[in-house]
């Protein structure tokens, strides 16, 4: 029996193996909450769905062009003979098309550690060949990263440098919280951490704060936390914000001290909710019948907001829908009304609640990964118009400002990445995946995607390697030490890259003459330096190694977005074109050719409870991240299947809505609307609010027509970007109706591995 410690991006932990398996797992020591996603490593590693050797589509051999891909049986090949067919039509595709028609963007998660990251190495793979088609932004919050720059001139804004929660413990009066802080959301972070601590956190909040979790689902925030809720239709909070702006300056209370020093534009937005600028003010009546919100209940929270510190908030959600953008910046917009961005626990934030870590203190943690080189060809497609690329080769979109073609993709090659899990549309994205000549896949399991490939290759996952992990917001970097060998004849996503340079004569350029491990050592180096220049005393490696952590002092826990500039604008002018905080921007309507006023504006998000759609698909169905597991990563594993019923996801509704379609709890139900079906199991919930249901996001895609088998609600959900600013995923802008389903559930094909045939008896 030995030990060994790891990470995943739901924790660390330590591992017992006896004879090279892996037998139990337990929590790391310093964890106050650790995660249960962990336990289903023992389980994982070994899974029948693991893709145990390389893999070619039988059809791809036959050269039958892609059109049965996701339907096809896999003829199991040597490695050498993947290897050569792979790197073969990588070089001839390069050659005949240009390095543009490679499509490696890859997003998706990856595992943790810095090293075997797979989406850097795919990348630092096709930059030492000359380029390809990449994809930028991300799926979580790419409509705020693309847009606030030009508002408040931080990319940070979102994700990385939030007020910290200390502070809004020891001064915050009222917390708006849109979207809530779903407990459920903090098992996890990209890259892996030490410590769970949002359970804590929370708590000190809810005890000396009001909170009031405003948005479609009580479940948000959790009801031991005591919180307020008020309900709202999902995708109408810029409606609700513009109505509390528009009380405030009604009674005079916006803080215009702070409008006129630190904003541009406020003038223009208040001609706007006056109703001056176009002749409907954006009263509480008005919003009420946007938002299901009565008016006296708005007018009630606004006039609680002066004289108290306030921090509006925001989780990433509520930008992942149509005009995304706007709520954001309306957001912003209220927090400079009350006048106390800069302050501690006042101003904005979003992301609290979204992910492990986000309002923790500024621990900059230094860790090192390898460098992706530079792209060449320097194209990159916002991510989530990833179909719009494959379909819409020679067509021009808009993004940023910008216009831009979309280049003729004959080749995609993902590793790290689930595009079947987290696009959206998923008819219209397998329609797109048949248009190229060659997929090739680098998986652990055989998801979705990698049925959707010609070639797959085994990798292995985190626990079959050694490597290093972390995060900026926690104070540990961890040891990520080789658990058990590589299961079946998986490789490290390293070494096959490394194999495919080597056959297209730049082995040199992607490794620099280092093995993985040489790479991991030198990491260590470059941590150990930064420590160093931090007046930290870094261990050796051997010392860290054998440590299996290291741990960063605590920082002083007082972080404040925007504090300097309240200090003194002047030296800390925000890099917009004003120097301040943007309400409205001239630049912002001229992107748009005017069809977005420049400031923020209720924009109808056409999939919406108000729509005339509505009355076609009357529930509106919102996505959210599930609780038992990482996006599709361990949908197999029994702690995910525990939160299922008959293999299908629970679908929340309101029970009365339950009632008028005839649906008792546990009862089959069917989800659908023009773009396709799937199934679930009715979960009767009075926290949902009327006219919206919730399904979770990670069940495997199990095609059959334009349905699914399973529980993947991306078969519905819309693949339009938020707008043309930010060019974001929209998931949650989406009606469907909902029926009982009085049938016999079909039989799930994705449990198992599809047919794979031994060299020759492929018939
Ligand atoms: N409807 C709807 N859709 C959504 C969202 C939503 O709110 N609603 N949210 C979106 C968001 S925010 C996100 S971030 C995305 C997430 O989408 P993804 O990040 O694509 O989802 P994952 O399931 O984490 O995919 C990671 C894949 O990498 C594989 N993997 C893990 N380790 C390794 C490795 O070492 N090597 C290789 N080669 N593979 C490895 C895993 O097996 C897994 O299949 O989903 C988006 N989709
Ligand atoms: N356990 C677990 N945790 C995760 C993940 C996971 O897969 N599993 N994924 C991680 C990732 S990649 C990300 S990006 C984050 C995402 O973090 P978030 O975006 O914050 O989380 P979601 O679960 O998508 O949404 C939370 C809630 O937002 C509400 N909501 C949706 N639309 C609206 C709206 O229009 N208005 C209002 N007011 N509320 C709305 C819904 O009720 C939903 O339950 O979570 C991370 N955390
Ligand atoms: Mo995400």
């Amino acid at each position: 029996m030995s030990r060994r410690r790891s990470v995943s991006h739901w924790g660390a932990f330590s591992a017992t193996v006896a004879d090279g398996r892996l037998i139990s797992v337990a929590p790391f020591e310093h964890d106050p909450r650790p995660s249960p996603l962990n336990d289903a490593w023992p389980e994982m590693l070994a899974s029948p769905m693991r893709v145990e050797r390389p893999a070619i589509r039988r059809g791809w051999l036959n050269g039958d062009g892609g059109r049965a891909r996701g339907d096809d049986d896999f003829v199991l090949v040597p490695w050498d003979e993947a290897l050569d067919r792979a790197a073969a039509e990588i070089g001839r595709i390069r050659e005949q098309h240009g390095n543009q028609a490679l499509f490696a963007g890859s997003y998706g998660w990856s595992s943790a550690g810095r090293i075997h990251h797979a989406r850097t190495l795919i990348r630092r793979f096709y930059n030492t060949l000359g380029g390809f088609t990449d994809q930028t932004t991300n799926y979580s919050y790419g409509a705020a990263m693309a847009f606030l720059p030009r508002v408040v001139g931080v990319k940070n804004a979102v994700g990385a440098s939030l007020t910290s929660f200390a502070t809004i413990r020891d001064h915050c009066d009222v917390m708006l919280a849109f979207g809530g802080i779903p407990a459920k959301n903090w098992e996890v972070n990209s890259g892996g951490f030490g410590q769970h601590r949002y359970e804590s956190f929370l708590a000190g909040v809810a005890g000396s704060t009001r909170v009031v979790n405003i948005g479609p689902f009580r479940g948000d925030i959790e009801e031991r936390f005591g919180c307020e809720w008020l309900p709202v239709r999902p995708n109408t909070d810029t409606a609700l914000l513009l109505a509390l702006m528009h009380v405030l300056v009604t009674d005079g209370l916006h803080d215009r001290a702070f409008l006129a020093r630190y904003c541009s534009g406020a003038d223009d937005l208040i001609a706007y909710i006056d109703g001056s600028s176009d002749g409907e003010p954006k009263s509480p009546a008005w919003a009420s019948r946007i938002t299901g919100v009565a008016a006296e209940a708005i007018v009630a929270l606004a006039r609680g907001l002066p004289g108290k510190r306030v921090l509006v908030a925001a989780n990433w959600s509520l930008q992942r829908a149509r005009h995304g953008e706007q709520p954001y910046w309306a957001i912003i917009a209220l927090a400079a009304m009350l006048g106390q961005i800069g302050l501690p626990g006042g101003g904005f934030g979003f992301g609290y609640g979204s992910s492990n870590g986000m309002g923790n203190p500024r621990y900059d943690t230094p860790l090192f990964g390898l460098p992706t080189g530079s792209n060449v060809t320097g194209f990159s497609i916002p991510c989530a118009r990833v179909s719009d690329l494959l379909l819409n080769a020679g067509q021009t979109f808009r993004f940023d400002g910008d216009t831009h073609v979309y280049p003729k993709i004959e080749l995609v090659h993902w590793a790290g990445g689930n595009p079947f899990h987290h696009h959206q549309d998923l008819n219209r994205l397998r329609e797109a995946f048949r248009s190229p000549q060659t997929v090739i896949v680098n998986e652990c399991y055989w998801t979705a995607t990698a049925r959707h490939a010609d070639i797959v290759f085994p990798a292995t996952t985190a626990l079959e390697r050694d490597d290093i992990g972390g995060a900026s917001r926690d104070p540990f970097i961890l040891a990520m030490q080789q658990v058990v060998p590589p299961v079946g004849e998986a490789r490290d996503d390293y070494d096959i890259f490394a194999a495919l340079a080597g056959r297209l004569d730049v082995g040199e350029a992607f490794t620099e003459g280092r093995t993985s491990s040489e790479w991991v050592r030198q990491a260590w180096e470059q941590i150990g330096a930064r420590l160093s220049e931090r007046g930290l005393e870094p261990p050796s490696f051997e010392d860290f190694w054998q440590a299996g952590y290291f741990q960063l002092p605590e920082p002083r826990d007082n972080y404040v977005m925007f504090a300097d500039f309240r200090d003194d604008p002047e030296t800390h002018r925000l890099p917009t074109p004003s120097g301040r905080i943007e309400l409205a921007s001239a630049g912002i309507a001229a992107m748009t050719d005017g069809a977005q006023p420049g400031h923020p504006a209720w924009l109808d998000p056409e999939e919406w409870l108000g729509a005339d759609l509505a009355r076609t698909w009357p529930l509106h169905l919102l996505t959210p991240q599930p609780a038992r597991r990482l996006h599709g990563q361990m949908d197999w594993s029994a702690h995910s299947r525990a939160g299922k019923v008959r293999d299908r996801e629970i679908m929340q509704i309101h029970p009365e809505d339950a009632a008028a379609r005839g649906i008792a709890e546990g009862d089959a139900v069917r989800l659908y609307n023009g773009r396709g079906a799937c199934f679930a199991v009715a979960g009767l919930d009075e926290g949902v609010m009327r006219g919206v249901v919730l399904l979770p996001t990670g069940a495997t895609y199990d095609p059959d027509g334009t349905s699914d088998r399973n529980s993947n609600p991306n078969v519905l959900t819309r693949d339009i970007g938020t707008s043309e600013l930010g060019q974001g995923c929209a998931a949650q802008s989406c009606l469907v109706e909902v029926e009982r389903f009085d049938g016999e559930l079909p039989a799930l094909r994705v449990n198992r591995p599809p047919v794979q045939h031994e060299r020759g008896t492929a018939g």
